[in-house]
């Protein structure tokens, strides 16, 4: 495989990747589809920010000109808040972006591919992709999944969105064989809430814990990823009814209009924005935080163990 040629890695993530120090890829479609700008360039400047606070580098995906870069510069960043036409690319969007010399913002899906091409292990976002409602007709399931089955990083999430069918999903990922673990929780979360009514497999209390997991999964030469769920912090949790109640609305008026695809996601994320006069971005900027610390503290975990 040739892959290396397309990959630039910003040299300060390298020389992490080269000495064994902590590294987090962060991904690039929260910043173009999951928040408006400016709102998106600060959450993704403080993910980078809290990832440092906490002892590792951050490292930001995105395709920039045809190549993959690995480590956005806080200009490249910029880039992919303001532009509101950046391409959502999933995997199947990677080859053809690349080959025509394009940009491209990387989902879940992308993101951990790419992190693994250039040898990071943990990897933290919102919320991962899932079965849509109606996935069983509409076959609507997110290429985040398939990935978890076969690309091993770590997932640092706050569960699946509630906009997704978690029974579904959850039954997906068992029958893929990835593990959800709870991070000082047993619930499995629901992105804007702590609890999505269901469980994952595993609870852990520690980064230490975690990282001993991940280490006996490498060392068995599982190739799949997992996921780490990291419930919203309690003080910025929503309303369970309140966006229950806005993401019905938000998912009729989803199919009312045809929106269907990859649109479906950062159309329904719009509406709840809209419609819950900005709550649900604060919950969602609170959860990523959240989350970029955790799965900072997990790569540090992580090093410390592989030393
Ligand atoms: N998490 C967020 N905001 C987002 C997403 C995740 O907090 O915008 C994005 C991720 O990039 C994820 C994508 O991979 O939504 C899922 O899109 P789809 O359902 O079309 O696979
Ligand atoms: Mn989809």
């Amino acid at each position: 495989m040739d892959y290396k040629k397309y990959l630039v890695i910003n040299p300060e993530v390298q020389h992490a990747l080269d000495n064994n120090l902590p590294v987090v890829a962060l991904e690039s479609t929260i910043i173009s589809h999951g928040f408006n700008y400016p709102e998106n360039i600060e959450s993704a400047r403080r993910c980078e920010e809290i990832v440092r606070e906490n002892g590792a580098i951050p490292a930001t995906i995105g395709i920039v000109d045809g190549k993959i870069t690995i480590g956005l510069t806080d200009d490249q960043i910029l880039e992919f808040g303001k532009n509101r036409e950046m391409p959502k690319c999933s995997r199947r969007d990677v080859a053809p972006i690349i080959a025509k010399g394009l940009s491209g913002a990387t989902t879940v899906a992308t993101t951990m591919m790419f992190a693994h091409m250039a040898g990071i292990k943990v990897f933290a976002t919102g919320g991962i992709g899932g079965v849509h409602f109606g996935g069983e007709d509409s076959l609507d399931i997110s290429a985040d999944l398939e990935e978890l089955a076969q690309t091993n990083v770590a997932v640092v999430c706050s569960g699946a969105k509630s906009i997704l069918d978690i029974p579904r999903t959850l039954e997906y990922l068992e029958t893929n064989g990835v593990t959800t673990i709870g991070y000082q929780t047993d619930k499995f979360p629901d992105f804007y809430t702590r609890d999505s009514g269901c469980k994952v497999d595993y609870k852990v209390d520690s980064t230490d814990e975690l990282a001993k997991i991940l280490k006996v999964k490498d060392e068995l030469g599982f190739t799949n990823g997992i996921v780490i769920a990291n419930p919203i912090p309690e003080e910025s949790a929503l309303n369970t009814d309140f966006i229950k109640d806005l993401i019905n609305k938000a998912l009729k008026d989803a199919d009312n209009q045809g929106i269907k695809g990859n649109k479906v996601t950062p159309f329904l994320l719009a509406e709840l924005c809209d419609k819950s006069e900005g709550k649900s971005v604060v919950a969602n900027k609170a959860l990523v935080w959240n989350n970029s610390r955790v799965a900072a503290l997990l790569a540090v975990s992580l090093s410390k163990l592989n030393k």
